[in-house]
């Protein structure tokens, strides 16, 4: 993904372990977060802050964490325990790597010191950073995005209805996106009718980056199989593809980018940015 914020996020995160205790857990804590990552939820808590008329850098270290604790999620993912990977983005997982032990702790390390992270910002206040700290952290536990993955995990092995594989996606996926519209919120210091706006847009757009990746995992795994869209090469995971078939959940993505546009117009006049995030979102080709 080309955008104007990813240098400034890139810079600022390459500066985040800096001085190790451990060189070795550095290593694998470093390996995940720039093993080439989109950054979108970065890029959407700067640009929900510039839509907001705020300056993006005071939301760097409220993005830094959010991506922290995906890459956590990411390397725990990937384990023998849960999905048993060998390859994430073209790259050896993280336990291929430095080992299972040592990514277990990478990610341990990644979840807990995002947190120490934000309440260390000097730019910004400790009422500010309390609330950071509390959107983040229902995001991320049992109540977000853990808990998503708990039903996910649970949901393996029998047909899910519509309503509850929605419920996983929101909660797994879902929760951290709006986290990044909230935390913006926040740091602008929004009052609670535009907080509430911009969490029915992260949720809109939460929900449009997971049905895109269902798209993108069928039409990924089509192609693999030199078979033509339509066809069943879909596995008996559920997700919008595999519940409503490839031309309807299309369309559930059509209108659920509609519903976000016109939340965005809802919410500002200083909207090309956001308006270009939605577009790339639905073009995006991984
Ligand atoms: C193990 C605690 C724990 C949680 C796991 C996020 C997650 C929950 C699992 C990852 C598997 C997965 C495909 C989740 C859906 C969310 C998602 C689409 C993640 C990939 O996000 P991108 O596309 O990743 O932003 P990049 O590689 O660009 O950073």
């Amino acid at each position: 993904m080309k955008h104007k914020f990813i240098e400034l996020i890139n810079d600022y995160m390459s500066h985040l372990y800096d001085d190790a205790l451990s060189a070795e857990l550095d290593a694998a804590m470093n390996y995940s977060l720039s093993a080439g990552g989109k950054r979108i939820r970065p890029v959407l808590l700067l640009t929900t802050l510039e839509m907001c008329g705020e300056k993006a850098a005071s939301g760097l270290s409220a993005a830094a964490a959010i991506e922290m604790i995906h890459t956590y999620s990411l390397i725990h993912d990937d384990l023998p325990a849960m999905d048993d990977d060998d390859y994430r983005r073209g790259k050896l997982t993280n336990h291929r790597v430095y080992g299972e032990a040592t990514a277990i702790l990478a990610g341990d390390g990644l979840l807990t010191d995002s947190f120490y992270h934000v309440m260390s910002d000097e730019t910004l206040t400790a009422e500010v950073k309390v609330e950071l700290v509390r959107i983040i952290s229902r995001a991320a536990g049992s109540r977000g995005m853990v808990g998503g993955q708990m039903l996910d995990m649970a949901a393996e092995h029998r047909q899910l209805t519509r309503a509850e594989m929605e419920e996983v996606h929101l909660h797994k996926t879902g929760d951290l996106i709006r986290a990044c519209f909230l935390c913006a919120g926040v740091i602008a210091r929004l009052d609670d009718t535009a907080m509430a706006q911009l969490h029915d847009l992260g949720t809109k757009v939460g929900l449009l980056f997971q049905i895109k990746d269902d798209i993108l995992d069928v039409e990924g795994s089509l192609e693999e199989m030199g078979k033509t869209a339509g066809s069943d090469a879909q596995n008996d995971k559920a997700t919008y593809v595999t519940l409503l078939g490839l031309p309807a959940a299309k369309q559930a993505m059509t209108d659920v980018y509609h519903e976000a546009v016109e939340l965005v117009s809802q919410l500002t006049e200083n909207c090309t940015s956001m308006m270009e995030l939605l577009d790339y979102i639905v073009a995006r080709t991984k």
